[in-house]
C-alpha cells in the first residue's frame, strides 16, 4: 500500500473534508498538522495553503481536485457516483458547499462585532490548533483578531455578494441544506454516499464537537439528523482530525442525545 500523507489544521474544513474521504474510502493515512502561522511542514510545496495531500512521492492541493485524484488513483467506493451526469452533479453541489456553506461560517467570523462569544471561540479554535502545533501564548491570546484579519479569509470575502447580510445568506444557506439533502438517504437524494457528504459533515458538526456550541442545531431537523447518523456510519467516531481529548461531545453521543430529545418532544 502506497504512503497517503494529509497535512493540514484540523479547524479548515477543507482539510476535514479531504480526511472524510479518506475514511470513506478506507485508505490509511497520516496527519501532519501545519503550523497555521509558520507552516513549515508544508514548505516543501512552496506555498502556504492546505490541506496538501501526498501520495507516494507526489502531492497535491485543493481539497475538490484532491477528491478527485482519490477517485482517480482509488476508484472503490467513489466519491463522485456511477457516471458523468452524476459527477457533475455532486461537482455542482460541492461548489454550493464551498461557496455558500463553507464561506457563510467564514463570513459570520469575519463580519462578527469582537464579543465574548466570538472570542471564547477563536480561543477554542486556537487551542485545537495548538494541541497540534504548539503556538506562543501572545498568538494564542491574539487569535479572535487574527482570525478576524487572515488575509485568506479577507480574500474569500471579495466573492460575497455583500447585497445579502450574512444572516440572510445564513438563512439561505439553511434552506438549501434541506433542498440538496432532498430527503436523502444522502445529499442529493443519492443512495450512496458521494465527496458532498464528507464536504458538509465535518463542516456541521465541528463546532459542537470541541465545545464551541451549546448544541447541535441541525441535529433538531429530523432528516437532517438522520443524515448525520448515516454518514457517521462511514467515519470513526473521531474524523475530524482533532485530538480525542479536544472532543467534549463525541459524535455517536450528539446523535443519541438528538434522538433522545426528539423523542420527548413528539
Ligand atoms: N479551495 C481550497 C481552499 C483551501 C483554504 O482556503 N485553506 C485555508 C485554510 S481553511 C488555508 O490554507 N489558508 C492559508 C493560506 O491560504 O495561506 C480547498 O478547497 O482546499
Amino acid at each position: 500500500m502506497v504512503d497517503i500523507k494529509l497535512y493540514g489544521y484540523s479547524t479548515s474544513p477543507y482539510v476535514r473534508k479531504v480526511a472524510c474521504c479518506l475514511y470513506y474510502k478506507q485508505l490509511p493515512f497520516e496527519f501532519l498538522p501545519v503550523n497555521p502561522v509558520d507552516p513549515s511542514e508544508i514548505a516543501f510545496t512552496g506555498q502556504t495553503q492546505v490541506p496538501v495531500l501526498q501520495i507516494g512521492d507526489e502531492w497535491r492541493i485543493d481539497s475538490t481536485p484532491l477528491a478527485l485524484w482519490l477517485d482517480e488513483r482509488f476508484p472503490e467506493h467513489s466519491l463522485f457516483g456511477q457516471n458523468e451526469e452524476e459527477k457533475q452533479a455532486i461537482l455542482e453541489m460541492d461548489q454550493w458547499v464551498s461557496n455558500s456553506l463553507i464561506l457563510s461560517g467564514f463570513r459570520s467570523v469575519h463580519e462578527a462585532q469582537m464579543s465574548a462569544r466570538l472570542r471564547h471561540m477563536a480561543w477554542r479554535l486556537v487551542s485545537v490548533v495548538s494541541s497540534q502545533t504548539p503556538l506562543a501564548e501572545e498568538v494564542r491570546n491574539a487569535w479572535p483578531d487574527l482570525l478576524q484579519t487572515a488575509p485568506f479569509i479577507k480574500h474569500m470575502m471579495c466573492d460575497i455578494d455583500k447585497s445579502e447580510s450574512a444572516s440572510e445568506m445564513r438563512g439561505r444557506v439553511g434552506m438549501q441544506l434541506i433542498e440538496h439533502l432532498k430527503d436523502g438517504p444522502f445529499f442529493g437524494g443519492r443512495t450512496e454516499p458521494s465527496l458532498v457528504d464528507f464536504a458538509i459533515f465535518p463542516q456541521i458538526v465541528f463546532s459542537y464537537a470541541i465545545g464551541i456550541d451549546d448544541e447541535l442545531l441541525p441535529s433538531r431537523i429530523p432528516v437532517v439528523r438522520d443524515w448525520l447518523g448515516r454518514v457517521l456510519e462511514y467515519l470513526p467516531e473521531n474524523p475530524l482530525l482533532a485530538p480525542d481529548y479536544m472532543i467534549v461531545n463525541p459524535l455517536p453521543q450528539i446523535l443519541d442525545t438528538s434522538r433522545e430529545r426528539s423523542a420527548q418532544t413528539a
